[in-house]
């Protein structure tokens, strides 16, 4: 029907192929070849049915979602998929739908107006589209209540989650499930069904109920979403337009859906989130390691030490199906790892994230040993031994002597210099970091962290095995703190000082939480325990610069034996269950310390609160792009989402700053200069985007229209 969409036939059932690669995305041109084939379809008399399918890896993706980004900046509003929907629907002959890979977004709905839908076990499907701050916006919200059902589709679309085919079948979504090929399964089905009455999604209501049996399920629902999706607009607009069309009838609830789609579209979270999206994607590339650069397989791999870190990271391999040894000093030390991975396994079982078997079958993955004997085998080793370069020397240079050549030596190093702890082995091309957040199963986050001598081959792998791993790896410069601890200093530094000025500790929290940061700095700090920035503090003392203002309160309080949650005291105070509350006593000290030190006291706004904690990020994240740590801004913002609890909503906070506007940021940061002096001076790249009237995001632009 045209480049997009081809139709071929098998005897009476006409096939349409969607043809759209990578992912089937419904673009300009695929909506109306579809068009064009069910017309096709009707008016050749020798066809009874028709299939629609996926060409490739999927079904449909979705709408493009780059064609969002057209209409949000030129402010147009183009043709919704809504009339496609209907005319598929009101075909004379049946449409048959099969799903293979996912029908996401648009293209669940596309597979909901077909008359029937058969699925390959493996596919999924879902409404993912509050994750890019929007919601259906073709009639998904009408049709999925009239398939499965009120509370499921609330779930779905306010969730986002997908589902697997099997769960479709048992909902009712699928009519059929079709192990071996899908095209003739499809085909098969067609026959059998072509004849007799075709049923319309838009005309079922057996299983919408009534608004006494729906009223506590969107009520259930917008509770779940204020908690569990803070601050995300999207999940209640979803609950909303299903709401509308239940009241009333299909018709009324697709115009109820097609405005809610509009504001959620040209709000400032969607295209955030839409910049996380594309983001998220945007840092596996680099410029001088393109795609096709050669990956070592990664097998077998081992982790040095089996601490928190060390643990986690086992289980992170173990987890993707990768056998990994997991070496200690001794096995008191040992057995207590093996302890925790354990006792974490448990709980996710508890928790239902894993079952029993699949636990069973992961701790079969991690051997505990104590030598190095079998790492000769092994193709990448993590070393997560205590932080302290004499030592991580040391576990280098016994490395370099057991592992064989081509083998990738990584550390999970947070401060360290990569460089140093490469020239500790004979191989500098074959060190890289991989720097892991807390607790390393969990945390999506991954900085690969390149040293100076780290090879191409080395970097693609790590990048390659991210993803593999579940993580979201992202590539960042060797300095201190890397990319996001970095970052986190003046961050932290900013909370503390305006503790110390006044602010309460509940009152920092609250403020940055309310701005949507997933936890306060001073709970975050509690929760990493306040020790670990200490002893890091007190190693780098020595660099300070004199006469610089420098937070007190936090050591002092570790002085007292306070870190935090493992000690049950730290900036809060913590019962048995770790549950915080204000600790009066630290205010109070915190008024002595600042009275001794002359600090003056003063009433400090919430607003001051953000913007001296997110404009630090903003400004030193301007100072690392500078200085080439991270390649893009997005990076930044990626990094921040993903390992710091920032707000994806806000797109990170390099994004963010976009958003306010780079005149207003450096205003502030201006003025912040002004009354608390060098430690607030403009980062040069910031003032040289403001005078050119630029974004950061520009600013990324043309660092990849350089690159
Ligand atoms: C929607 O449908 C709204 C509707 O209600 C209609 C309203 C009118 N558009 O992720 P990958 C690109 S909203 C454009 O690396 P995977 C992606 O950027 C949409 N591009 O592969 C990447 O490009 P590149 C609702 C898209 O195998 C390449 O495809 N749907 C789209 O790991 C490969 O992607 C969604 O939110 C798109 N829709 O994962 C689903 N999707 O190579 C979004 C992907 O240049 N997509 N690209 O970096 C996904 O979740 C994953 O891509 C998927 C494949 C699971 C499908």
């Amino acid at each position: 029907m045209n480049n997009l969409v081809r139709v071929t036939k098998d005897n009476d059932v006409t096939i349409i192929t969607i043809d759209n690669p990578p992912v089937n995305a419904l673009s300009p041109g695929v909506p109306e070849g579809i068009s064009a084939a069910i017309d096709a379809a009707n008016s050749d008399p020798g066809v009874k049915a028709a299939v629609v399918i996926g060409a490739g890896r999927t079904f449909v993706a979705g709408a493009d979602i780059k064609e969002f980004i057209k209409m949000t900046s030129s402010g147009t509003r183009r043709a919704t998929l809504l009339p496609l929907l209907l005319h598929i629907e009101d075909s004379g002959k049946p449409v048959v739908m099969a799903i293979h890979g996912q029908a996401f977004g648009g293209g669940l709905e596309l597979a909901m107006a077909g008359h029937y839908r058969v699925a390959s076990p493996t596919a999924q499907v879902g409404q993912p589209e509050v994750n890019l701050g929007i919601i259906p916006g073709a009639g998904g919200t009408q049709r999925l209540p009239r398939l499965i059902g009120v509370a499921k589709a609330v779930e779905m679309c306010a969730g986002g989650k997908p589902i697997s085919a099997r769960e479709a079948a048992a909902l009712g979504l699928t009519d059929q499930l079709i192990e071996g090929d899908l095209l003739l399964g499809a085909v098969a089905f067609a026959r059998e069904i072509a004849g007799k009455p075709a049923p319309k999604t838009r005309e079922r209501t057996q299983k919408l109920g009534t608004s006494v049996e729906n009223a506590p399920i969107f009520a259930a629902a917008r509770d779940t979403a204020c908690k569990k999706q803070r601050g995300l607009k999207a999940p209640l607009a979803a609950i909303d337009a299903i709401e509308a069309g239940i009241g009333s009838s299909f018709d009324e609830g697709c115009q109820a859906e097609a405005k809610l789609f509009t504001e959620c579209l040209f709000s400032d979270q969607s295209k955030a989130l839409i910049h996380v999206f594309f983001g998220e994607r945007e840092v596996a590339k680099i410029p001088d390691v393109p795609r096709e650069t050669p990956a070592i397989p990664v097998n077998r791999v081992a982790v040095v030490g089996s601490g928190t870190m060390g643990g986690g990271i086992a289980m992170v391999f173990a987890n993707a199906g990768i056998p990994v040894l997991l070496k200690d000093v001794d096995e008191a030390a040992l057995e207590l790892g093996m302890g925790k991975i354990r006792k974490n396994y448990a709980s996710s079982v508890q928790r239902g994230r894993f079952t029993q078997a699949f636990v069973d079958e992961r701790l079969k993955l991690i051997t505990p040993v104590l030598n190095y004997d079998a790492f000769s085998d092994v193709d990448m080793v993590v070393e997560a031994v205590f932080e302290g370069m004499a030592l991580k020397k040391t576990v280098f240079a016994d490395l370099d002597r057991v592992c064989r050549r081509g083998a990738i030596l990584a550390t999970n190093t947070s401060t360290l210099n990569i460089d140093e702890i490469a020239a500790a082995t004979s191989r500098p091309e074959a060190v890289i970091g991989t720097h892991f957040f807390s607790p390393a199963n969990v945390m999506r986050l991954l900085e690969i962290v390149r040293g100076k001598k780290s090879g191409k081959e080395v970097i693609a792998t790590c990048m390659q095995l991210s993803k593999k791993l579940g993580k979201i790896g992202v590539l960042v410069g060797n300095c201190r703190g890397f990319v996001g601890n970095r970052m986190f200093g003046p961050y932290r530094r900013e909370a503390q000082f305006l503790i110390e000025e006044g602010a309460e500790v509940e009152a920092v929290d609250q403020a940055l939480a309310e701005f949507g940061m997933a936890m306060g700095p001073m709970a975050t700090g509690d929760l990493a325990g306040l020790d670990v920035g200490w002893r890091i503090r007190k190693e780098y003392r020595h660099l300070e610069k004199p006469g610089i203002r420098q937070p007190f309160a936090e050591d002092r309080l570790c002085e007292m034996g306070r870190y935090g949650q493992k000690t049950g005291r730290g900036w809060y105070r913590y019962d048995e269950s770790r549950r915080p509350s204000n600790d009066p006593e630290v205010s109070a000290l915190v008024r002595k310390w600042s009275a001794d030190a002359g600090i003056p006291q003063r009433q400090i706004s919430a607003e001051e609160i953000v913007d001296r904690c997110i404009y630090a990020l903003v400004n030193e994240g301007a100072r690392i792009l500078e200085e080439g740590y991270a390649l893009r801004a997005v990076d930044i913002d990626i990094i921040y989402i993903n390992g710091y609890g920032f707000p994806a909503y806000r797109g990170g906070p390099m994004w963010h700053a976009d958003t306010v506007g780079l005149q207003k940021v450096y205003q502030r940061i201006c003025e912040f200069h002004q009354q608390h002096g060098e430690l607030w001076e403009p980062a040069p790249l910031l003032r040289r985007l403001v005078e050119t009237g630029k974004t950061f995001a520009e600013f990324d632009k043309e660092q990849v229209a350089a690159a």
